[in-house]
């Protein structure tokens, strides 16, 4: 039975393929054929990874965050298009604002450059809502010449996962009864909070779908998720009682490790270092979030405690940049100081993705 926190109704509106999109209205004569945006393939030989890529593009198996040699390894024939990261952070700001304009004293999230939960629990009916989140579509593609998706449901996570079934350039509705059903046949990875790696994990313990993870009680859910346990037993059910908040709090996500005795040994320093990265990394997959700022912190001998931070050119959300980046703050440390390492953190600032 799906509980419904105070009646709400929300809709999540996600762009199509955005950058790639963005890139095809500027260029007619792209229509119809695979477009990449990311990284310079270089006749194969290049570094980096694929942003987006159009739906044609996509029948190749191309996807974002592939690396992009192997994009140009499946698809060689694709347009390959730099990122124009300031452009489209402008027509994002466009977008959001006629979203604003349209849904009124609706509180409204923008949760990444192309995407927004709005909460429009006042409007009372799901009729009404699927009524406006036609309009919405509509405007944007009058004013914007871009397409995007729209889902709706009783709580953010409904509301995300129905745009997700309904794309590209569709809308689904999701009634409250409808949910339990909705996600039942769904392989786990749909579900918020259970990024690739936690899915093979489960997938080992022949936890498939949405129904096997139902399954397992709330105490066993802990065992799985760690503190995560009790959201997620709610989750595979269909509930969420995250709200639509309107101003995001600086949120963060760190790891820290004090040795019970204090250590220069830099075998020790940066396995330990590493294993907490690792961590930072996974939670940061498995809420699918991005950062832009890394800090390390390093406490020595008698409490003297020091803070190292960088800050990226762009929002990221690769494991391995995050790695790279604090071991060289690391070792700063580890240079600098001649002292002996009582604790050692790092930690890093959520972004939003339009932080390009
Ligand atoms: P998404 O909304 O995840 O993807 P999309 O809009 O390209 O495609 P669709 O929603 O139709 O599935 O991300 C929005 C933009 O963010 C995307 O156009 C490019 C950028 N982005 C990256 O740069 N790297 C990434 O790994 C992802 C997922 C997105
Ligand atoms: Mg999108």
């Amino acid at each position: 039975m799906v509980e419904i926190v105070k009646n709400r109704i929300i809709i999540h509106l996600d762009m199509d393929y955005f950058f790639a999109q963005i890139e095809e209205r500027e260029n007619p004569r792209f229509k119809g054929k695979p477009v990449v945006v990311g990284a310079d393939p270089m006749g194969g030989k290049g570094r980096g990874v694929i942003s987006t890529c159009n739906y044609a593009a996509r029948a190749f198996g191309l996807h974002s965050a592939m690396p992009i040699s192997k994009a140009y390894a499946l698809c060689p024939q694709a347009i390959y298009l730099p990122v124009n990261g300031d452009y489209y952070a402008q027509v994002s700001a466009h977008i959001m604002k006629l979203i604003r304009k349209k849904t009124g004293k609706a509180a409204m999230e923008q949760v990444s450059i192309d995407e927004a939960y709005v909460d429009v629990s006042f409007l009372k009916s799901f009729a009404k809502v699927q009524t406006l989140a036609q309009e919405l579509r509509k405007e944007i593609l009058g004013k914007e010449k871009l397409t995007c998706t729209c889902g709706v449901g009783p709580n953010k996570m409904i509301a995300k996962m129905a745009c997700q079934a309904a794309k590209p350039n569709g809308w689904k509705v999701i009634k409250p009864a409808q949910c339990a059903d909705f996600i039942e046949r769904m392989d786990v990875e749909k579900i918020p909070g259970i990024g690739e790696k936690t899915a093979k994990i489960l997938r080992e313990s022949n936890l498939r779908t949405v129904a096997d993870l139902r399954k397992i009680s709330e105490h066993e859910m802990e065992d799985l998720f760690g503190s995560r346990g009790k959201t997620m037993y709610q989750r595979v059910r269909g509930m969420d009682e995250e709200e639509v908040v309107s101003e995001h709090p600086v949120k963060s996500i760190g790891k820290e490790y004090t040795f019970e005795q204090d250590t220069r040994d830099p075998e020790m320093l940066l396995r330990v270092f590493e294993s907490l990265a690792a961590q930072v990394a996974q939670e940061l997959e498995d809420e699918k979030l991005w950062f832009r700022t890394i800090t390390v912190v390093c406490r020595f001998s008698g409490f003297e405690t020091h803070t190292k931070s960088k800050t990226l050119a762009s929002s990221s959300r690769a494991g391995e940049i995050l790695r790279a980046e604090a071991v060289k703050l690391l070792l700063r440390f580890i240079t600098q100081y001649p002292k002996p390492i009582r604790l050692i953190g790092v930690r890093v600032l959520i972004a939003s993705p339009s932080g390009i």
